[in-house]
């Protein structure tokens, strides 16, 4: 019998140049390969459920001079379009709506770096890429799948975690990822931002964020970053928190897309066992490497 989760039309997973993804990706792949980058361009590359959506309003609200009412002109995924994602009923594809936009373009996606079309490293874009612990992106990407109709079945939390583990899940292995764009960062202008620095301490994180976009705020504009950026203000946020995609897609009965916000969730969820394990996976994935998580163990 099929829960309200569990559903036949739940979407498959397929390999693209051995990275798992989500199988509708193929229905625009040839589309995001040839896209055409603008010198102005600007990335916001993340890992899924690392922290896009905020680094999303973050980036609009500091080009819109902290002004509210500018960053609500349309649902986030109208304002920053997602590249990888398909066209639903009256919602573009995220091509379809990066090809309308008038400069400059911040554009999200998902991908791995070494999948990026070159189109963004020939004209030297800059991305920002942010980036989270993975415990807590584990444990916030299961929450996901549970909700996201167009994601595949999560099934119980230890599968989930171990298809996680094993980057048998759509973008594939978390690390892979973050490690591919950290070294990328040696060569091209990408700023790499952690969610729990952001937690830590947002002003600073977002005068960061806007020096990097040569972007000049005053002491009020500021103000008004942080404070429309706070988890509590873009939960309440219509053209924030998703409730506009329909719930045949996000169906936020079962998990809010704002779902808590915290850093260090995974403690709720992860047994002794499990997070013994992954501090192992963790030891191993990042030995050789200068990358290190915040707030892991
Ligand atoms: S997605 O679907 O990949 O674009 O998701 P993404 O936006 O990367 O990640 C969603 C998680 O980020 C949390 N979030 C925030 N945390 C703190 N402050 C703000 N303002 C904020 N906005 C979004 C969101 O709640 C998801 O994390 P969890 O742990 O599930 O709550």
């Amino acid at each position: 019998m099929q829960t309200p989760e569990s559903s036949a039309s739940r979407p498959g997973l397929v390999s693209v140049e051995g990275v798992s993804m989500v199988d509708w990706i193929l229905k625009t792949w040839g589309q995001i390969q040839d896209i055409q980058a603008n010198p102005d361009d600007v990335l916001i590359a993340t890992y899924p459920k690392a922290g896009t959506t905020w680094m999303q309003e973050i980036v609009d609200l500091i080009l819109m001079d902290g002004d509210a009412d500018k960053s609500k002109r349309a649902p986030v995924y109208l304002r920053i379009p997602f590249l990888e994602m398909f066209a639903h009923g009256d919602i573009p594809s995220g091509v379809e709506t990066i090809m309308k936009m008038e400069s400059p373009r911040i554009i999200k996606t998902h991908l791995p770096f070494q999948l990026m079309p070159k189109s963004f490293w020939e004209l030297n874009c800059k991305a920002i890429v942010v980036a989270r612990n993975p415990k807590d992106v584990a444990v916030s990407y299961f929450h996901f799948h549970r909700m996201n109709q167009a994601m595949p079945e999560p099934g119980p939390w230890d599968q989930f975690l171990q298809t996680f583990v094993n980057g048998q899940v759509s973008w594939g292995c978390s690390y892979e990822h973050a490690l591919g764009w950290w070294e990328a960062r040696k060569l091209h202008q990408i700023l790499f931002i952690f969610y729990e620095d952001i937690k830590e301490d947002p002003r600073r994180e977002i005068l960061k964020v806007a020096s990097f976009l040569g972007k000049v705020l005053d002491e009020i504009a500021v103000e008004k970053v942080v404070h429309h950026s706070q988890f509590a203000v873009m939960k309440d946020n219509p053209m924030a928190n998703y409730s506009t995609l329909p719930s045949t897609i996000f169906n936020q009965a079962i998990s809010k897309f704002m779902r808590k916000g915290e850093v260090g969730d995974w403690k709720n969820l992860f047994t002794v066992a499990q997070n013994e394990a992954f501090d192992e996976f963790n030891t191993r994935k990042l030995s050789g490497t200068d990358l290190r998580f915040r707030e892991v163990l």
